[in-house]
């Protein structure tokens, strides 16, 4: 009995149930994360929704590098809306939990960058390695954060009237002058599209990103 246990085990059949074991047992590809550098005060970790500023490289495989934050463009770390596949899925999940001042190394599958296409220099069915700085983490302006401090009467629903300060607030602090028929009309397009079920108010659900499954 031992013996033809031993030997199914050896045996090919077995290894080729083991290989055409059904998918959900194949644990799936997932990002590679390895920080490099932590600072020692972290006040706030980046979490979904929230704004990142951030510089980056990027690597094939053999080691070229395809990307610089530092070097191309107008060589300037770029913000990212963490968790609304701004960029590409595996930075989503790469960049979760960071301090300001971290630096990551993400090795991520081609499934969680450009996939079986590829994207312009990137070929098909790359696997790319990223090296980021977080220099900055901001409220996303559809963070809760953000809608609490809309949320002036705290009665966890934004009234017209409530965004509509917040937005003269932000047209002052960006330094721009009033201008009461673009605020009118960025009113009438928030409420247009996140006021869901029309009650005239935003509820925090309805404010908030949604959180797709990444
Ligand atoms: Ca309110
Ligand atoms: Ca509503």
């Amino acid at each position: 009995m031992l013996l033809s246990v031993l030997w199914w085990l050896s045996s090919p059949v077995f290894l080729l149930v083991v290989c055409a074991g059904p998918k959900e047992e194949k644990p799936e590809e997932d990002v590679t994360v390895e920080v490099q550098h932590r600072p020692f005060i972290c006040h706030r970790k980046s979490k979904f929704g929230d704004l990142l500023l951030l510089h980056h490289e990027g690597y094939f495989q053999n080691g070229t590098m395809f990307h610089s934050s530092r070097v191309h463009g107008n060589k300037q770390p770029g913000w990212l809306t963490l968790g609304i596949k701004e960029a590409i899925v595996g930075w989503d999940r790469g960049l979760r939990d960071m301090c300001a001042g971290e630096k990551r190394k993400l090795l991520i599958p081609p499934a969680l960058a450009y996939g079986k296409e590829g994207k312009g220099k990137i070929p098909p069915n790359s696997t790319l390695t990223f090296l980021m700085e977080l220099l900055e983490i901001r409220n996303g302006p559809q963070s809760i954060e953000s809608f609490q401090e809309m949320d002036l009467n705290d009665d966890w629903r934004l009234s017209r009237k409530e965004v509509k300060e917040y937005l003269q607030k932000e047209f002052e602090l960006n330094g721009q002058p009033p201008n009461d028929t673009l605020q009118e009309q960025i009113l009438d397009n928030i409420f247009k599209k996140e006021d869901r079920n029309k009650d005239g108010f935003l509820s925090s659900r309805e404010f908030t990103y949604k959180r797709d499954e990444l």
